[in-house]
C-alpha cells in the first residue's frame, strides 16, 4: 500500500514554522505541542519530523532512530510532567487516532498524551 502524505496538513505547517505552536519538547526527529483543543489538563501531542500519516506508516517505514526518538521523547514527557502512574503522578492515555473510521483530523502521525483528570473507561 502507498501512504500519500499531504505536505499542506497543519502539522506540516507546524513543523515548517508556518503556524506558531506552544512547544513541550523538541529533538532531532521529534516534536511535541499542546493541543489547541486541550481535553484535558495535559494534553500534548507528539509528532515525528518526518512525513508520516499515521501509527502503521511511521512503523513499517521511519529508521529505527527516528522510532526510537519518538518512543523516548513520550516517555520523557510522561516523566517531565510528573504524570507517571506509581511515581510522581496518577497516570496518563496515549490516544493515536488512524484514518476514516479513527477519525483522524491531522494527517500526520500524532499521539494525543491525555492526563491531569480521570479519564473514564474507554476503548472507542
Ligand atoms: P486527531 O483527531 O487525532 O487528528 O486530532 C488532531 C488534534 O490536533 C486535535 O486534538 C486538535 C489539534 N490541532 C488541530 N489544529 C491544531 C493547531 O493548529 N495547533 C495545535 N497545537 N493543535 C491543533
Amino acid at each position: 500500500m502507498g501512504y500519500q502524505y499531504d505536505d499542506q496538513n497543519v502539522f506540516a505547517k507546524i513543523l515548517r514554522g508556518e503556524i506558531p505552536n506552544d512547544t513541550v519538547m523538541e529533538s532531532d526527529h521529534s516534536l511535541a505541542f499542546r493541543d489547541i483543543t486541550p481535553q484535558a489538563p495535559i494534553h500534548i501531542l507528539v509528532i515525528p519530523k518526518g512525513p508520516y500519516v499515521c501509527f502503521d506508516h511511521f512503523a513499517l517505514e521511519a529508521s529505527d532512530a527516528e522510532i526510537a526518538d519518538f518512543n523516548r521523547m513520550v516517555g520523557k514527557i510522561c516523566a517531565d510532567q510528573k504524570i507517571q502512574p506509581g511515581e510522581d503522578g496518577d497516570g496518563y492515555r496515549l490516544i493515536s487516532n488512524a484514518g476514516n473510521d479513527g477519525v483522524q483530523e491531522v494527517p500526520h502521525l500524532h499521539i494525543h498524551i491525555l492526563a491531569g483528570r480521570g479519564l473514564g473507561r474507554m476503548l472507542a
